[in-house]
């Protein structure tokens, strides 16, 4: 098989998130965060996890950075707590959480590791969300009032930054299924939920350009290829409208100044008709200088007349893929799919993939290796895909390997692990797996 060669300023990188590693819930007058009280809620977390400890990362992140050094990271991607920093959600600055994150940060240019934080990865302080949450229009003011602490303490060393990770995964399983922080189910609190991040994003970035910061920022969505079951129209019509919902939510506020049209009238039809201020629309479109993405499978959807939204995920088809442990279909080719259509309908905007990795129970062998090559193979498909875009010309500038160590997988907790670096979590003994191996021979030879 030919050698496939990445651009030589590729940005290989791997990605965490604060809650699924930091630990450290409590410590050094960080304050509750949504998820601290979603984990110690009994029932919402398989067998009780929860992220008091984690990968225990606040206090051992020197030797993460050495395993980082040890893998050739060029880049490492992680969230910053905002409770550590506003342990209030506003007001009283916490010295000591933002000093962690100096340190972090400080240390990962020692060594020669390009930071990308991303500012919101889920973990809103509680006693914001006890005033309403992302649903109480002020918090994009909190979000930004945070966001200017941060960008002063590290915006002049920082070069990437992420305003947030998955608006839709907070609006969709936090506030209408209620599986993640804040356990809220209600679709139109979803909607502005989803409405108000996007407008802290906008404010966010707006306040970015005015401090004249010389770094990139852009947002984190998550997104998949949607496909119709069938050439049936009704099932051409359905993944359309599936994708609208899901993905052009997002991308048309962000790079069109609209929702889309075909979303704003579904949702009539089930009672919730939107507006959204202009001024809004405008704010959350102003320019960003990359899109970046989560991506670790693809949607197949039908028509479904008994479904009370017209649409549902073709189950039956599923059985002729490969699946990851979360029992997401393996197919690599639903990437180039996707990096294409992003790059057709949205102005061919400077793309990163922020997020792609498989879980897989892994073992440790006789040989004291892990030898997960089921991880390995997925990684070298999606891979593959992402080159073959940047062969017919997608402005791809970088890969963030999701994760970096086995953590918290959310509701799931720790029985899900995505890690190239195997977390015992009894002992916080890190090993590094075979692909975390097959990783540093990618990033040194910049291809496979
Ligand atoms: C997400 C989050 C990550 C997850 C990862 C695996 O994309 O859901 O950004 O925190 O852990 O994607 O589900």
């Amino acid at each position: 098989m030919s050698k496939i060669n990445f651009p030589k300023d590729f940005i290989w990188g791997s990605a965490t998130a604060a809650y699924q590693i930091e630990g450290a819930y409590n410590e050094d007058g960080k304050g509750e965060s949504i998820w601290d009280r979603f984990s110690h809620t009994p029932g919402n977390i398989e067998n009780g996890h929860n992220g008091d400890i984690a990968c225990d990362h606040y206090h051992r992140y020197e030797e993460d950075i050495k395993i980082m050094k040890e893998i050739g990271l060029k880049s490492y991607r992680f969230s910053i707590s905002w409770p550590r920093i506003f342990p209030e959600g506003t007001g009283q600055l916490n010295q000591k959480g933002l000093d962690f994150y100096k340190r972090l940060t400080n240390m990962l240019l020692e060594n020669g590791i390009m930071p990308a934080i991303t500012l919101y990865h889920w973990d809103l302080p509680q006693k914001l969300q006890d005033k309403g949450g992302w649903k109480n229009r002020d918090t994009t003011d909190y979000f930004t009032e945070y966001c200017e602490a941060i960008f002063k303490s590290l915006g002049d060393i920082v070069p990437m930054w992420i305003t947030h990770n998955e608006p839709r995964v907070v609006a969709l399983l936090g506030h209408f299924l209620g599986i993640h922080a804040p356990g809220i189910k209600d679709l139109r609190t979803s909607l502005e939920v989803s409405h108000n991040i996007l407008l802290s994003h906008g404010k966010t970035v707006k306040l970015f350009r005015e401090m004249n910061i010389d770094a990139q920022i852009g947002i984190a969505l998550n997104l998949s290829h949607h496909y119709p079951v069938s050439e049936k129209p009704e099932d051409i019509a359905a993944a359309e409208l599936s994708f609208s919902i899901a993905g052009r939510w997002y991308l048309d506020p962000l790079f069109k100044g609209c929702y889309p049209e075909d979303a704003l009238e579904y949702y009539k039809k089930k009672g919730i008709e939107l507006s959204f201020p202009q001024d809004d629309l405008k704010l959350i479109s102003q320019p960003i200088d990359f899109l970046a993405f989560n991506n670790y499978s693809s949607d197949i959807i039908q028509y479904d007349p008994s479904d009370e939204s017209g649409f549902s995920f073709a189950e039956s088809i599923l059985d002729k893929f490969e699946k990851t442990d979360m029992g997401w279909i393996i197919y690599p080719e639903g990437l180039y799919d996707l990096l294409m259509l992003l790059d057709r309908d949205y102005g061919k905007p400077n793309l990163i993939i922020s997020e792609n990795g498989a879980a897989f129970k892994d073992e440790i062998s006789s040989s004291g290796r892990i030898e997960d090559t089921k991880r390995i193979q997925y990684l070298k498909s999606y891979l593959t895909q992402a080159h073959r875009a940047i062969q017919d010309g997608v402005n791809l500038k970088g890969y963030y390997l999701w994760s970096l160590m086995d953590n918290f997988e959310w509701s799931f907790g720790y029985n899900k692990r995505f890690g190239i670096v195997h977390v015992n979590f009894e002992t916080q003994e890190r090993k590094i797996k075979d692909s975390g191996y097959w990783y540093k021979e990618v990033i040194k030879n910049n291809g496979f």
